[in-house]
């Protein structure tokens, strides 16, 4: 009979290496990594599982579900999909550890390139969004802007929350549909503009 055991040098593509909350936790190659940022529902598993080509991430159907920084592992480098903020049913306890883990890792993590924030195309950033914006520029870090569930509008709508959106963040803003895989294009050619390898 077939051997079930996966090759684990080098790991598949898309193969979750890791599912942490301390740095001791986390992959210790030093490889790049490049991370999902969100609130909790906008879509970040859906978008990449959209950009990896298979289902890697799980999607919630419950919102906060995502609770651990989860490192999936590509070619030369970490995927990583961060628990969701601004998730109001969650304890408050559980919540300021939750934030705290994902605060550590965005800002004392030595491999971290950058960042993918995702948001709801039919809702204006928040303080939230505001908070990653600035802790890109402040870190010098890469950062793309996406606005999903475009699918949700209508043409002349999603041109005009684009325009809205890139008003508010100052920056440019990429429409997407994660569910429906539109859009993705640009995200993927921001993504290796890094020199990180998508399938
Ligand atoms: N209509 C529509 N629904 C979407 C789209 N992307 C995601 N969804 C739905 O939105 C819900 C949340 O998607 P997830 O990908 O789990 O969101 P998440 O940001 O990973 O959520 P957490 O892990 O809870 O932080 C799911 O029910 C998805 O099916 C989209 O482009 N269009
Ligand atoms: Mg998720």
């Amino acid at each position: 009979m077939a051997s079930k055991r996966r090759p684990s040098n080098p790991p598949a593509k898309g193969d979750l290496a890791a599912s942490a909350l301390a740095a001791t936790e986390m992959p210790a190659e030093g490889l790049p990594e490049f991370a999902f940022l969100g609130r909790s529902n906008s879509g970040k598993s859906s978008l990449i599982n959209g950009l990896v080509g298979s289902k890697v991430a799980r999607e919630s159907q419950t919102p906060g579900k995502t609770t651990r920084l989860h490192f999936y592992r590509m070619s030369e480098w970490y995927l990583v999909d961060l628990p969701g903020f601004g998730y109001a049913k969650r304890s408050k306890a559980d919540r300021a550890f939750f934030g705290q883990a994902v605060e550590t890792y965005l800002t004392t993590r030595q491999p971290l390139l950058g960042g993918l924030l995702i948001q709801d195309c039919r809702r204006d950033p928040e303080e939230e969004e505001a908070m990653v914006v600035q802790w890109a520029d402040e870190s010098n870090r890469f950062l793309v802007v996406v606005a999903n569930k475009m699918d949700k509008l209508n043409r002349r709508e999603q041109g005009e929350r684009l325009r809205a959106l890139e008003n508010a963040y100052g920056r440019q803003v990429l429409m997407v549909s994660a569910k429906f895989k539109e859009g993705l294009d640009p995200v993927r050619s921001a993504i290796r503009g890094l020199g990180l390898r998508l399938p």
